[in-house]
């Protein structure tokens, strides 16, 4: 297993779904997508239900126009930091089976398919490296929908949905061999990466992620990187080193090791030109507020245009989000889960040193009766995070009883330091 001090530390990450996908933007011909709205989907969505996405020969006329002209991976990186965030993941490879590197295993790929004749996955890890940002890579290694064995979307999930035809086990061994493990080697030895994310879903991936191929798939991980984590939907909870919720899914309680919440600004992964649904920024902080305070992760996801860009209404949320860690970073940043109950008004967080500890008291609710259950011990300075404005503390039966200053406090919560010396 690997150490993911650094994971537990850095807490907040930027995701980024990028790729042919992001051409169309959700819509082809004019004509919307439909089922999910996922605009990475878009390859075996468009038209859903009365057609079954797009033919192969259609879609691949989008590498004629990925010319990567308006890409900066400096300003992505600079974007994410601005963020507050500590690490990037890129979809290398996601489900359409396109490659944003010089894959040497498949011609589908950016370098030789494509005007842009660019290494994304290259000048994006140099970029977060040169902001001081971990670097990790999506791999789509259960589906494939370039290779002739590659697994194919494991409809149907709802109603309307079509079902597809699988390959064959021996084609999809021929797909593991010869295009996922040789494309996963070249992502570890060529661009290092700090984490592999992988993905799955759902109850139907045993058929093709057998514990045989993941066992060899996780074993190239931790023979070539050792120190690359890996996440659970691989395809196992067992030899992994941190847990991924499905799809904005925020648990209640924290999962008792290492873990991480991917979710998006809207609804949709990829750049959708008429996915209006852009969460506020308070409800993104609360997200991660509430993953930190139980031990977990927010990996929160950007789809940059064809062009590169991100949205307006994306950056306006990371600056927002970047401001308020500005101001309340070290409530998140380095902290672990608080031992006393989670008060209904706010989330706990602790850091601990060898010299005493500080509990952080993000406030939701600043009219509330702001009690911290547990031990009545009085801190030695309790003050708001932002200012340093002193903030009474009374010892009550159920614990301490936090007095706020008597001001307007905006629709981001306010923070209180608690400083307790000794052990
Ligand atoms: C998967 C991908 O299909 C999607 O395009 C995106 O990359 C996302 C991060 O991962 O989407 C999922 C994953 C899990 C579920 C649904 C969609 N699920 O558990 O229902």
């Amino acid at each position: 297993m690997a150490s993911t001090a650094w994971f537990e530390d850095t807490r907040f990450g930027m995701f980024i779904h990028f790729g042919l996908y992001s051409i169309p933007g959700g819509s082809w011909n004019g004509v919307p997508m439909g089922r999910n709205r996922l605009a990475e989907w878009i390859r075996k969505q468009q038209g859903w239900p009365s057609t079954v996405g797009i033919p192969r020969e259609d879609y691949d006329g989008l590498l004629a126009q990925f010319d990567l002209r308006g890409f900066d991976a400096a300003a992505w990186a600079r974007e994410a930091r601005l963020a507050g965030m500590g690490y990037v993941v890129l979809t290398a490879k996601h489900h359409d089976g396109f490659a944003l590197w010089d894959t040497q295993v498949s011609d589908y790929q950016v370098v030789r398919a494509t005007p842009a004749r660019r290494d994304v996955v290259a000048e994006l890890a140099a970029a977060c490296r040169a902001e001081g940002l971990r670097f990790g890579l999506y791999y789509s290694h259960w589906l494939d929908w370039e290779h002739p064995g590659g697994g194919q979307p494991p409809w149907p999930e709802i109603p309307g949905d079509p079902t597809f035809v699988q390959p064959s086990q021996e084609a999809y061994e021929a797909y593991w061999t010869g295009k996922c493990l040789p494309q996963v080697e070249e992502l570890l030895v060529r661009y290092r990466p700090d984490l592999l994310w992988f993905d799955s879903w759902g109850t139907r991936t045993g058929h093709f992620l057998t514990p045989d191929r993941l066992g060899r798939l996780i074993g190239l991980v931790r023979r070539l990187a050792p120190d690359c984590l890996i996440n659970s939907r691989i395809g196992t909870t067992e030899g992994v080193d941190f847990l991924s919720t499905n799809d904005n899914e925020f648990p209640a309680v924290g999962l008792g090791r290492p873990w991480e919440t991917s979710g998006t600004l809207n609804d949709s992964w990829g750049f959708h030109r008429q996915d209006f649904g852009w969460k506020p920024v308070e409800q993104l902080v609360r997200h991660l507020v509430d993953n930190v305070s139980r031990g977990g992760n927010y990996q929160l996801n950007v789809g940059p245009g064809a062009d590169g860009a991100f949205q307006p209404a994306a950056v306006h949320r990371l600056r927002a989000l970047g401001g308020w860690l500005q101001a309340h970073g070290a409530a998140l940043y380095g902290t672990r889960p608080s031992r006393r109950p989670e008060p209904a008004w706010g989330r706990l967080t602790e850091s601990r040193a060898d010299d005493g500890a500080t509990l952080y008291a993000v406030v939701y609710e600043p009219n509330a009766d702001l009690v911290v259950a547990g031990p009545t011990r009085l801190p030695e300075s309790a003050w708001i995070l932002e200012s340093g404005e002193p903030v009474a503390v009374a010892a009550v039966a159920e614990g301490l009883r936090l007095t706020l200053p008597d001001r307007r406090w905006g629709h981001l919560p306010p923070v209180v330091g608690l400083r307790f010396a000794g052990p």
